[in-house]
Formats: structure tokens, sequence, C-alpha cells
């Protein structure tokens, strides 16, 4: 399969970053598609710890190409910081490339994410504040910065005169903020430029022959199915395509030339900042999960909510994202717990919903309906194969491949990179 995607199937962090790391030995490009340092990965290597933001996970392998595609929106800083601290780890970097066409985030945008979040109030969204939704809103309106604009400093000049133009208004009339300038802006991202320069490509070209050659590219999602902008839930998600779709627009390689889309789908269910979660515990018993399993978020350090699996979820990610492999991350945390509930469907102002609803309102009136598994005590975070699992744990793995619609292909059974259960 030369061309493969791999997208989260819930709201994010399912383990996206351990699942391309651990076919990274296969690989020879990993494509970041969408999204920016919003983003956070965590990838853990001979019990090394490795948080990714910006970068693809294939940079931690050594025969791998990790490519920026040009659906990205880049803060500079930020790529350069986490070049600089993979170096002093002794990881090599130099192998990265990124699009000409990708987006970069002004500081103005940083600043508009996080005064708008406040001005929001109770309607906040909750995101990272790190000037994605601003800097995609900027690409639509056509007034965004990218990444070639580095290298002709009049049209950068120009650019960044046209976006404050509109930018200044919001900052100083509606936010009560200082105005940015023309000068300061665009030093800043002049500063980065000679660094940046021998990385820069046309990815999309790079890609395309890439895949005439015979070799293995896979595209990396950013943030996952119920944060994509079109099919998650709005306006609870991110500013960009998480979903297989996006994998397309935002590297340049068309669907045709796709051959498979793995979707990770974490044991239960997380979520990061507001929106609707029907599965979601309280209390104790959230903290019981939160605790199990570590979910604290990579990029902000913020709690993670939690909750049971849910295969209302799961069957909707397998069909937006045309799903032909599941990995299933974190089966470990469940241990312990003993019956294991599973949502697999909804009740909605009482009426069964098999199916996503159509609309935000019903979704957010859903009331999960539960089966319950039986549970296991024994520590499985040393099995390889489905037969070192005990019968309860595959058969909560038969039950989740049948009701999420697509066969699983791995199990996460701990956060090391060999900790999976290989099914095929
Ligand atoms: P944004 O900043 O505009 O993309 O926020 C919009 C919504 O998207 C959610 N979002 C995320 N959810 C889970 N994980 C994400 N990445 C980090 C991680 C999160 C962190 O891997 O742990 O460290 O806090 C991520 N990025 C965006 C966000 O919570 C908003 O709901
Ligand atoms: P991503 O955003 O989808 O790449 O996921 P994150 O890295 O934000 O969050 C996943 C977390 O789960 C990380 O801390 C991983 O080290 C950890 N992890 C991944 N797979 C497993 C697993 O199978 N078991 C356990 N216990 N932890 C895992
Ligand atoms: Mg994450």
């Amino acid at each position: 399969m030369p061309a493969i995607v791999l997208v989260g199937a819930q709201w994010g962090d399912e383990g996206k970053g351990k699942a391309t790391d651990l076919i990274g030995g296969q690989v020879d490009y990993v494509v970041k598609f969408n999204g920016g340092n919003n983003a956070g990965h965590t990838v853990v290597i001979d019990g090394e710890t490795y948080a990714l933001h910006l970068l693809p996970s294939g940079i931690l392998t050594p025969s791998v190409t990790p490519v920026i595609g040009n659906g990205v929106v880049i803060d500079l800083a930020v790529l350069f910081q986490e070049l600089d601290g993979l170096e002093a780890r002794g990881i090599d970097t130099s192998r990265l490339v990124v699009s000409a066409n990708a987006h970069l985030i002004p500081s103005y945008n940083r600043t508009l994410d996080k005064v708008t979040e406040r001005f929001l109030g109770k309607r906040r969204i909750g995101t990272t504040g790190r000037g994605i939704g601003p800097t995609y809103a900027d690409k639509m309106s056509r007034v965004g910065l990218r990444v070639q604009d580095l290298f002709d400093e009049n049209i950068l000049r120009q650019k960044v005169e046209g976006a404050l133009e509109q930018k200044n208004q919001l900052l100083v009339k509606v936010y009560n903020r200082r105005a940015a300038s023309v000068d300061e802006v665009t030093d800043e991202l002049l500063g980065y430029a000679d660094r940046l320069r021998p990385m820069v490509t046309d990815t999309a070209l790079l890609l395309d022959q890439a895949l005439t050659d015979g070799k293995v590219v896979i595209m990396e999602a950013g943030q996952a199915t119920l944060l994509d902008v079109d099919h998650g839930t709005y306006p609870f998600v991110t500013s960009s395509n998480a979903t297989a779709g996006g994998a397309s627009t935002g590297s340049g390689i068309p669907p045709t030339r796709i051959d498979g889309v793995i979707a990770v789908l974490k044991a239960y269910t997380t979520r990061v900042g507001e929106g609707p979660f029907p599965t979601e515990l309280f209390g104790a018993e959230g903290d019981r999960l939160r605790k199990a399993g570590g979910e604290f978020g990579t990029t902000t350090g913020r709690p993670r909510r939690c909750g049971w699996l849910d295969t209302v979820i799961g069957r909707y990610a397998t069909r937006i994202n045309g799903t032909t492999d599941l990995v299933v991350t974190k089966l470990d945390v469940l241990t312990g717990y003993d019956p294991v509930p599973v949502c697999v469907a909804y009740e909605i102002d009482g009426v069964r919903h098999d199916e996503m609803p159509m609309t935000q309102t019903e979704f957010h009136h859903a009331v999960p309906i539960f089966e319950y598994f039986e549970g296991w005590d024994d520590d499985i975070s040393g099995a390889r194969t489905l037969d070192d699992l005990p019968p309860a744990a595959r058969r909560y793995l038969e039950a989740v491949e049948e009701m999420c619609n697509a066969p699983i292909s791995a199990v996460g059974v701990g956060p090391g990179r060999e900790q999976i259960v290989a099914i095929r």
C-alpha cells in the first residue's frame, strides 16, 4: 500500500503519533497535512518520551523523510524551537521538507485566538490558543501569509499591510489591544527566512514523484474526525479538515492514489475543550479513567475529559474516513474495570439512533445506550499476540470490530513503541 492516510477516529489524542511511529520503519515519507502546533503527539522510544507538536512524528525515524504539507499552518518560532529541542537530544532533523504553499501563523493571530476566546466567555470553543482558527480564516479570506512569501520581501510587506488593515481594527476597536505594525510583523517573519529556505520545496511534486518511484507515504492527520471543521461537532471543532478527505487537499496527493485509511481508536473516549460528549464520566469516575490513562494535553497540559467507548462515533469515523484498518489503542488502561460499558446507540428525545444524528441539537441531547462487557484483571502490557490477551479482552475487541464496522490490525497495550499486539 504505497499511500496510506492515518486519522483519529474520535476527538483526538488516540495515539496517532505512536501508530505512525510504529509503521515508520516500513515508510519513506510521513506527511502532516492539516493543523499546526495545536497538535500534540507523544511517542515513547526506549523509555525516552518525545512530545511533537508541529513536526510529523516520522521525524524520529532516520529512514523517513518528514513533510509539512500545504494544508498545515506554521508558527515559525515553534518550528525552530522544536527542531532545536530534538537536535539537542541527538535526533537528526535535516531531512524535514516544508511546502512553499503552507500558511504562516503571524503573532497577531495568536493574540486574536486568545482574546476571542476570552471575549466569547461561556460560548468559548476551548481552543489551544495557538492562532490556528484565525490563520485558517485568513487563508479562506485570501489575506493569509504563505511560506513562499518569505522569499519576496515586497510581496510579504504588501500582504502584511493588507492583513493589518483588518486585523488592527479588530485588535484595537473590538478587543482594546495595541495595534501591530507592518515592520514589526514583517521583520519577525523575515528573521526566519534564511534558516527555512533550504527546507522549502514543492512538496506535492516531491510526493508525486515518490509515489511514482514506488515509495511508501503516510499522511498523518492532526486532531480527529469529530474535530473536523465539516464533519465534526461544529462549532466545537478545529479549523481544518482532519478526516481522510483533508489528506488530499492538504498534501496534493489525489484521492485516486490513496490505497488505505488507518483510523486510530482509543479503547475509551477523551475530549479536550468545550462541546458535547455523550459518554463523558464526571467526578471520581472521570478522575479514575483520567489517571489510569494519563489523560492530560500534550500541548497545553489541560486535563482531558474522559468517558466510555462510543461505537456510534466509531461507525461514523469508519464511514466518513473510509477506514480500511482500525488501530485500537490504550486497551491496557481498561484493565481492572468490570464490567466495561460500551455505547452502542443513542436515545434522543425518546427515539433510538444507531447512527450519528443529523443535527448538533440532537447530538447535544444524545443519551448513550450501553452494552456491558466482561472485564479482565490480568496485566496485558506484555501481550504481543491475540493469544496473549485474556478471553474477555479478545471479546471486547471482537465487539469493537463488529460495531465500528472495520477490521482491527493492531492493538496498543502500553505507551512504548514495542507495546503492541499485531493482528494483521
Ligand atoms: P484549535 O486550537 O483552534 O485547534 O482548537 C479547537 C478545538 O480543537 C481541539 N483540539 C484538540 N483536541 C485534542 N488534542 C489536541 N491537541 C493537544 C494534544 C491538545 C492539548 O494532543 O493533547 O495539549 O491541549 C487538540 N488540538 C485542538 C481543542 O481542544 C478545541 O476543542
Ligand atoms: P495523538 O495526538 O493521537 O498522537 O495522541 P497523544 O500523543 O496526544 O496522546 C496519546 C497518549 O497515549 C500518549 O501519551 C501516548 O504515549 C499514549 N499511548 C499511546 N498508545 C498507548 C497504549 O496503547 N497504551 C497506553 N497506556 N498509552 C498509550
Ligand atoms: Mg494529541
